[in-house]
């Protein structure tokens, strides 16, 4: 149905309106979309093109007032500071010797150990100790510094919610007064005293909105995954596994999840989409997922930034070779505000067509 044309009267009506800072609904309507449109686009930062660039930052930029972390920028977002719309993924290097200065802010981070043993971030007073496939804690206004006292550099992604914390005008950020926290707890206190499987230290009454243990092990993950090996898992997952606050058995983080998840050799995944963005991180595999038909082909090391609603599907291309993927999701927001809806592809049994590549 096609308006007729406006006359000189509405014409002059709507500009009056406008200079008084008012529109129309009418005029709004195309913002009601009937599902979401994200700006953001799906897209994939090859390990390739990662490694190089942080190879050069590390000769380029010292270790200054900010940490050296290259952060990841969705070319759909329009220059923005984020890879989805709610999260910041970036990658980070520490060199030997090197300490990136202690402070703290509103938004909540993790870490994901990319490459290195036996550096540290302090949180709290703590220093939490990194080796490949770690994830590591830093919760909204907890203090941090990272310290690498290794020979090798430490690489990792590290994982935020600036945007939605910006969405929220609740950014805060404040440098500590010295370079580093004076340490006042062991050493990984967090895993001696929260790390252990169902089973909750009683005489601790906290409990926190972000998970109280800092340190998730690769060598526990690992284990994890290894038994559930011969375990087909979720039709669109597969072996997905969500960690989890130990006092609660919910999402680690009140605004971001953290999944690993296993594609068993030859699995081809369903595809599905659900409100709520990812970022994926490759861990070990080679695959390709399919979004919104443009096929994704990844292996170890690449990072993959996945919007809200796109039509996602994995798969893994080995035959021999478990694939893992690690991710952060803003699913925990959704849910608590009754937002998180899924839907699968019923059409051509669950897969789409690939209309591009990427
Ligand atoms: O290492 O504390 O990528 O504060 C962005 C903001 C890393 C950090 C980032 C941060 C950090
Ligand atoms: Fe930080």
């Amino acid at each position: 149905m096609t308006r007729p044309a406006a006359t000189a009267a509405e014409t002059d009506f709507h500009e009056r309106m406008h200079a008084a800072h008012m529109y129309g609904l009418w005029e709004l309507a195309s913002q009601m979309t009937r599902h979401p449109e994200p700006k953001a686009i799906p897209y994939m930062w090859k390990a390739s093109v990662l490694d190089a660039m942080v190879l050069e930052a590390g000769e380029a930029v010292p270790v200054g007032e900010e940490r050296r972390a290259l952060q990841l920028f969705n070319p759909g977002l329009d220059g923005r500071w984020a890879t989805t719309n709610t999260m910041i993924a970036a990658v980070q290097l520490l060199l030997p010797g090197e300490v990136a200065r202690a402070h703290r802010h509103t938004p909540t981070a993790i870490r994901f150990i990319m490459e290195g043993k036996g550096a540290y971030t302090a949180v709290d007073g703590e220093r939490v100790y990194m080796a490949p496939g770690d994830l590591i804690l830093t919760p909204s206004w907890a203090w941090h510094d990272h310290g690498n006292e290794t020979e090798k550099p430490v690489v990792w992604m590290d994982g935020l919610d600036v945007p939605l914390v910006q969405a929220l005008n609740a950014m805060f950020f404040q440098f500590y007064t010295e370079p580093q926290v004076p340490l006042s707890k062991p050493n990984n206190a967090s895993v001696r005293l929260h790390g252990h499987v169902s089973l909750t230290p009683t005489w601790v009454k906290e409990r926190p909105l972000s998970s109280p243990l800092l340190l998730y092990s690769w060598e526990k993950t690992w284990q994890s995954l290894g038994e559930l090996r011969d375990v087909a898992g979720d039709d669109y997952d597969g072996v997905a596994l969500e960690y989890t606050h130990p006092q609660t058995g919910r999402a680690l983080l009140p605004t971001m999840g953290c999944w690993v998840q296993m594609l068993r050799p030859g699995a081809r995944l369903k595809a599905h989409r659900h409100t709520g963005s990812a970022v994926y991180y490759v861990v070990q595999g080679t695959g390709e997922t399919i979004i919104d038909g443009a096929r994704f082909a990844w292996e170890r090391g690449d990072i993959i930034t996945l919007p809200s609603w796109a039509l996602h599907e994995h798969t893994n291309l080995s035959t021999q070779d478990a694939a893992i993927l690690f991710s952060i999701q803003d699913r925990p927001v959704l849910e608590a505000l009754g937002l998180y809806r899924e839907e699968e592809l019923t059409e051509n049994g669950g897969h789409q067509a690939v209309t591009s590549t990427f």
